[in-house]
């Protein structure tokens, strides 16, 4: 299959998060694209492909244009009052506080985020415009005709909503495919998310729809971030009422209970008749994860290709989470082989 991938991704590196209140080196870091290549290239997965440049407008398609217009910004505003280090947004509005975007751009860093987890570099609004442009350049092919794709990104996306940044997300790639091959023609789109946090972004985003089914399987809120969404009751509303399934497992959980939840899943998928699948493909369900409480092993991904590839769908991957940077490389070329033997 074909994989696509560009180096501008590289540009979003220096950052840092708050890890239990200290700032610390960002946990999503460029080598693990790097690891993610080398197992690739060992093992003759597929040849790199460079993304087509696709603009602005598939992207504003799920994210609102003020959202966009401040990460396009947001380096240069921050830099304007003298600050040469990475930008964090510190501050929240609170349920009964306005909803209306501030002049300066600590506010705005506030406004358009739920969280510390997205810090601003020179190179960060160029790297989220690749990985965009990464998976629609992975839709071109599905929708083109290959059975599968692999769309390299890079930050991860799946925790983005319309107008907010979150998790190490900025804009959300999946969903931005989703859309695209709605407008390519395909009626019903199925978004399967295995990454280990839940995928909040593309749940809001899709709601309300029936055209995009969004199944996602991931750590209790309860226990897990992003805490405040992804729990079993969300089942969609209006016309997306039965299109929107969570599957919170608890901490500790394993390969057995895991992928109970993925054969759901799947079942779901069959039943709603998508003409595409899109899998958020994070690996940090693996056990040893640094930010992650499940306890999938290496031969695991082989099984997660092989029952996506039972579905016998066009099969685009957009890649999200895993930070077990050792690992991670073994781990996705294992769900890309799983899938090609299946
Ligand atoms: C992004 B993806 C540690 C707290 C957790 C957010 C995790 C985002 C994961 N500083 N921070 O779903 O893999
Ligand atoms: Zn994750």
């Amino acid at each position: 299959m074909k994989i696509i991938h560009s180096p501008r991704h590289l540009g979003h590196s220096g950052h840092v998060e708050l890890m239990n209140g200290r700032v610390v080196p960002a946990f999503e870091k460029p080598e693990r694209v790097a690891m993610i290549l080398k197992a690739i290239g060992e093992r003759n997965l597929g040849p790199l492909v460079d993304p087509a440049a696709h603009g602005l407008d598939p992207i504003l398609k799920v994210h609102d244009a003020d959202y966009i217009h401040f990460l396009a910004q947001a380096w240069e505003l921050w830099t304007q009052d003298g600050r040469d280090f990475p930008a964090l947004p510190s501050f929240w509005r609170a349920p009964g506080m306005r909803y209306v975007e501030p002049e300066n751009i600590d506010g705005k860093l506030g406004h358009f985020s739920f969280d510390a987890g997205c810090c601003i570099v020179a190179g960060t609004w160029d790297a989220v415009q690749a990985g965009a442009d990464i998976a629609l350049t992975g839709v071109d092919l599905v929708a083109g005709g290959e059975a599968s794709a692999f769309a390299l990104c890079r930050p991860p996306g799946h925790h983005a909503h319309q107008a907010t940044m979150g998790g190490y997300c900025f804009v959300n790639n999946a969903a931005v495919a989703a859309q695209a091959f709605r407008d390519r023609g395909a009626a019903r789109v199925a978004v399967l998310d295995v990454d280990y946090h839940h995928g909040n972004g593309t749940q809001a985003i899709f709601y309300d729809r029936s055209d995009v089914l969004v199944c996602t399987i991931h750590a209790d809120p309860l226990q897990e971030f992003p805490y405040f969404l992804g729990f079993a009751d969300e089942t969609g509303a209006g016309e997306g009422e039965g299109f929107n399934a969570n599957y919170p497992l608890r901490w500790g959980t394993d390969y057995s209970g895991w992928s109970a939840a993925l054969d759901d899943a799947c079942a779901r998928i069959e039943a709603c008749g998508a003409d595409v699948v899109i899998v958020s493909l994070g690996v940090d369900t693996y056990k040893d994860d640094p930010i992650s409480q499940f306890r999938l092993d290496s031969p695991d991904y082989l099984k997660i290709g092989l029952r996506i590839a039972k579905l016998a769908k066009p099969t685009l991957f957009v890649m999200e989470g895993g930070y077990a940077v050792e690992a991670i490389g073994i781990n996705v070329a294992n769900v890309l082989e799983g899938f090609e033997q299946g």
